[in-house]
């Protein structure tokens, strides 16, 4: 898979996409990360690439032209399956969008400024709008983090135990139960006791511990997130 992010600020977006689960990825051939600067594209001396709004509204507008430059050059090198703008008004991202675009061969995500980009680029080159949330962003450069992150760690291999990605939370819309490792009696530094690790998880019981951790997920989905058990 190829992921390209075009981004006024890949200075913000390029080391993220570089490091753990991410960078490991990109190291075993299991994807391609390029962050694109907006700004390569732009014919404008100064390297510009917004302009004041028609209309007389406040701030400042991303033009069409170094955004289809960008965006041209990517499609004339290979078949985009999803071009993804990010926004506030976009579709809200969630699990099963994350599979689905990880089984995408080649997406373009394009960092939004809300209120800032002009329309025609999102009439003429978006196929999809993505929000990651209901609040306000300053720019989209930390939504493509997240979009990326959440598609790559689900790559069969990207993570070492394979196991773990499918049994993540929201992976079946349950919680994850709670986890433990050593020591088994853990004694806080204040001298107060912190409880020890449920007895089931040291029993080696196979099939109880499965219906433990079931068990869980179901009471701490239900207590915490009950509008799940309804998906
Ligand atoms: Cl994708 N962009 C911005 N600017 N704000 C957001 C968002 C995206 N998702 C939630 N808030």
């Amino acid at each position: 898979m190829r992921i390209d992010i075009i981004t006024v600020l890949p200075e913000l977006v390029l080391p993220f996409t570089q490091e753990s689960i991410l960078g490991r990825a990109q190291k075993k051939g299991l994807v391609e990360i390029h962050v694109h600067n907006l700004r390569d594209y732009s014919t404008n001396r100064w390297r510009r690439v917004d302009d004041y709004p028609f209309g007389g509204f406040a701030g400042m507008v991303m033009q069409c032209e170094p955004i289809d430059r960008c965006i041209s050059q990517l499609k004339s090198e290979r078949h985009y399956d999803e071009i993804i703008f990010t926004s506030p008004d976009g579709e809200q991202f969630d699990q099963p969008m994350a599979n689905e675009l990880s089984l995408k061969e080649n997406i373009i995500i394009l960092c939004g400024h809300y209120k800032g980009i002009d329309y025609r680029v999102r009439e003429q080159l978006i196929t999809k709008e993505v929000s990651i949330g209901d609040y306000v962003l300053t720019g989209g450069e930390l939504a493509a983090a997240v979009m990326t992150d959440a598609i790559v760690r689900i790559i069969p291999g990207a993570i070492g135990d394979e196991q773990s990605a499918l049994s993540d939370s929201f992976q079946d819309n349950l919680l994850a139960a709670p986890v433990y490792s050593r020591p088994k009696e853990y004694v806080g530094v204040n001298g107060e006791s912190w409880g020890s690790v449920p007895e089931i998880l040291l029993s080696g019981h196979e099939a109880k511990i499965k219906e433990w951790e079931l068990a869980q997920s179901m009471e701490r989905t239900k207590r915490l997130r009950p509008d799940l058990l309804k998906k």
